[in-house]
């Protein structure tokens, strides 16, 4: 049997964002419902992190939740399979109080796993579904794994060595031996697809930071026999990276950029007024939020092509800081202190 397999899809992100919501919105009414309806799919699995804020949830985004995700899933008859994530818990040292509990009781087509891994039968395929880990679960956790006679596993697991996001690989996760045993781990938390040939992280559905751009995103349909997969992708973005070499303003169409978050990366400004036009017709077609980046001095005059401006993002900037300043204390751990900061303050996944 064929089932959708998604995660981490955060409803009410960025402080429940119009901006944000009306581009999730488009994935969910143009790809991922209408995929659904062509393979005939009945069951979805989601593997946590259905919704952003730990804390409480807005109406606006409660209702957008609802219509645009929950509601449909339940006209069309679909079950789903709903694992508690580390944003969907109340309390970082158990997830007792969660959204997906708290919110989703009028749907009797969404099974939530809160606690304790739960072996569940997809199909005719046993399938370990493993809730965030915390300092609550942990041991019965992982005694559920060692005792589990399952192939498949399928959780929201923070696992060492493999990519938070681009330019990021988690080193302070948990150790990956554990799930060994099992044919094939699928898990969400890390937004970004990566895989070590047994575990696999299948990313989330669109992009949410700036970190994201030009990482591809979407879901997966899985074969409950074999758990093969195929990715189905999301085609639309909202951030967008613009790199300005002289290029000539009249041959730019801007159009594409309406209500998109997008950078300006300038390569060659010779003309500063044919800059200027250029950058009016961003402000013509009503972006959303437009950043100009002058770095071209930087690194010797430019960056390497291939060498994504984007990732100097803070995480780089701050370890590249931490690398150079002269200072005695042992640098790989204040990188971990500094990191744990930013990814706290960020709630990045
Ligand atoms: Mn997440």
């Amino acid at each position: 049997m064929r089932v959708a397999v998604i995660t981490d899809t955060h409803f009410g992100a960025r402080k429940g964002s119009k901006l944000f919501h009306d581009y999730f919105e488009k994935f969910y009414e143009d790809i991922f419902f209408p995929k659904l309806r062509e393979e005939g799919i009945t069951t979805v699995i989601h593997m946590g992190d259905a919704f952003d804020v730990r804390k409480g949830i807005d109406f606006k985004s409660l209702e957008w939740a609802k219509r645009v995700f929950f509601n449909p899933l339940k006209e069309m008859g679909i079950t789903m399979h709903l694992m508690c994530g580390n944003h969907d818990a109340y309390y970082k040292n158990t997830n007792d109080i969660n959204s997906n509990d708290l919110l989703l009781n009028e749907y009797d087509n969404v099974f939530t796993y809160s606690s304790a891994p739960t072996e569940v039968t997809i199909d005719k395929t046993p399938i370990l579904f493993i809730p965030w880990i915390n300092e609550d679960n942990k041991e019965e956790t992982f005694k559920s794994i060692e005792d589990s006679t399952c192939d498949y596993a399928m959780g929201h697991l923070e696992l060492n060595g493999f990519r938070a996001h681009r330019g990021c690989v988690m080193d302070h996760g948990m150790e990956s031996q554990l799930y060994h045993k099992f044919k094939r781990t699928f898990s969400g938390h890390y937004h970004t697809r990566s895989d070590d040939g047994k575990i696999f992280y299948l990313g989330n559905p669109y992009e949410m930071f700036w970190n994201d751009v030009n990482d591809t995103r979407g879901f997966v349909l899985m074969e409950t026999d074999d758990m093969s997969f195929e990715y189905v992708n999301n085609p639309y973005q909202l951030f967008h990276n613009i790199y300005y070499d002289d290029t000539p303003h009249q041959l730019f169409d801007a159009t594409e950029y309406h209500n998109k978050i997008v950078k300006v990366i300038v390569k060659n400004k010779s003309d500063a007024s044919a800059f200027e036009k250029f950058i009016d017709k961003l402000y013509d077609v009503k972006v959303a939020d437009l950043k100009i980046i002058e770095n071209y001095d930087f690194n010797n005059g430019w960056v390497d092509e291939n060498e994504d401006v984007e990732t100097e993002d803070t995480f780089s900037i701050l370890n590249k800081y931490i690398e150079e300043a002269e200072f005695s204390l042992d640098k790989s751990q204040v990188k971990a202190l500094i990191r744990s900061v930013y990814e706290e303050a960020c709630e990045l996944v």
